[in-house]
């Protein structure tokens, strides 16, 4: 089938160079009006296309599936995390999903360590004290934080981006501890200098900073539950850069407002782009707009792995970047 007939349905905006591209290769349709579409247009985006692309914005259950054409073969999201994508409906209906792994990875550890640095250093409140014109001068106890070298981070999900932020933190002087599903291999430990949790409760309760890096699925829902979130010391700060739903966001709530957590910073929240407004008041948090990813160059790369995903279906291989519901 040659590349032009293949009709594809974007449902966001992505980099021109990308759209372009993707122009040029395929019968392309975009969402020019770049806002997240509603349930009924995603209906309408799987009823026509043969290849629909679209993003964590969408969610693609199987109310949405249901209603899909026999000509939706493939969908290709623009991200990594699976968990807007109902994958047995889709492998049942007999669709391949793909993702873009591996591009983000930098980008989002990164920025899990800016939240990192940023939460105990009061970076944001810091900020907001200058802006505010208030600021009367530097003091001997102004704005005093937490000291992050010699710190434990406990880091829940050792995947690719859980990782990066080990490397990272390796690098600022911290000691690594991590919970997952699976020990990683011997020789990762070694070089993380890493120590293993097979206790998720354990660990929480011996941390200073815990760091959220699992994916989002049936099995981590709420996995920092208002049980867990009690097991954490006085001290302790959470980062979150993976996905809201993994973390009660109220039970967080309430502990920050309790004093029970020293802070948080979270990048991802339950219900976006909704944000629990009790959260807006809090000092002791730095909320971002679910950036960790947002490189221009990450874009690029996220862009060039669906079309490549794409190219290689529609050759009629498989993709490298196929998702299956036993990854997770
Ligand atoms: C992406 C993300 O920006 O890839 C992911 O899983 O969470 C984000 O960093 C977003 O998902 C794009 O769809």
């Amino acid at each position: 089938m040659p590349h032009k007939k293949v009709r594809v349905i974007v449902t966001r905006r992505l980099p021109d160079a990308i759209e372009t591209r993707m122009m040029e290769l395929f019968d392309c349709q975009l969402n020019l009006e770049d806002k997240p579409l509603s349930q009924a247009q995603l209906i309408e985006a799987v009823k026509e296309a043969e290849i629909l692309v679209p993003t964590v914005t969408d969610r693609i259950d199987a109310a949405v599936l249901s209603q899909a054409g026999p000509q939706l073969k493939l969908i290709a999201s623009f991200g990594t995390g699976v968990d807007h994508i109902d994958l047995k409906t889709a492998r049942q209906r007999g669709i391949t999903v793909t993702n873009t792994p591996g591009v983000l990875t930098e980008d989002t550890a990164d920025m899990t360590m800016a939240l990192i640095l940023s939460v105990p250093r009061r970076l944001a409140e810091g900020e907001r004290l200058v802006r505010s014109g208030e600021w009367p001068g530097w003091a001997p106890t102004g704005m005093l934080g937490h000291r992050v070298n010699g710190k434990r981070l406990g880091i829940i999900g050792m995947g690719r981006i859980g990782s990066a932020v080990a490397r990272r933190a390796k690098g600022f002087g911290m000691s690594i501890h991590y919970h997952n599903r699976r020990r990683v291999h011997p020789s990762v430990e070694e070089e993380l200098e890493a120590t293993y949790w097979e206790s998720l409760d354990q660990m929480l309760s011996r941390m200073d900073i815990i760091s959220v890096n699992c994916p989002h699925t049936p099995a981590t829902f709420h996995l920092l539950s208002a049980r867990r979130i009690k097991l954490l010391r006085e001290e302790a700060y959470i980062v979150n850069t993976s996905r809201g739903e993994v973390v009660d966001e109220n039970a967080l709530t309430r502990a920050l407002e309790a004093g029970e957590v020293a802070g948080a910073g979270l990048d991802v929240f339950e219900h976006e782009p909704a944000v629990n407004p009790k959260l807006l008041r809090l000092d002791n948090v730095v909320l971002l707009p679910h950036m960790g990813s947002a490189t221009i160059e990450g874009r690029h790369a996220m862009g060039e792995k669906v079309i490549i995903s794409i190219k290689t279906f529609v050759d009629g291989h498989t993709p490298p970047d196929r998702v299956l519901e036993t990854m997770f």
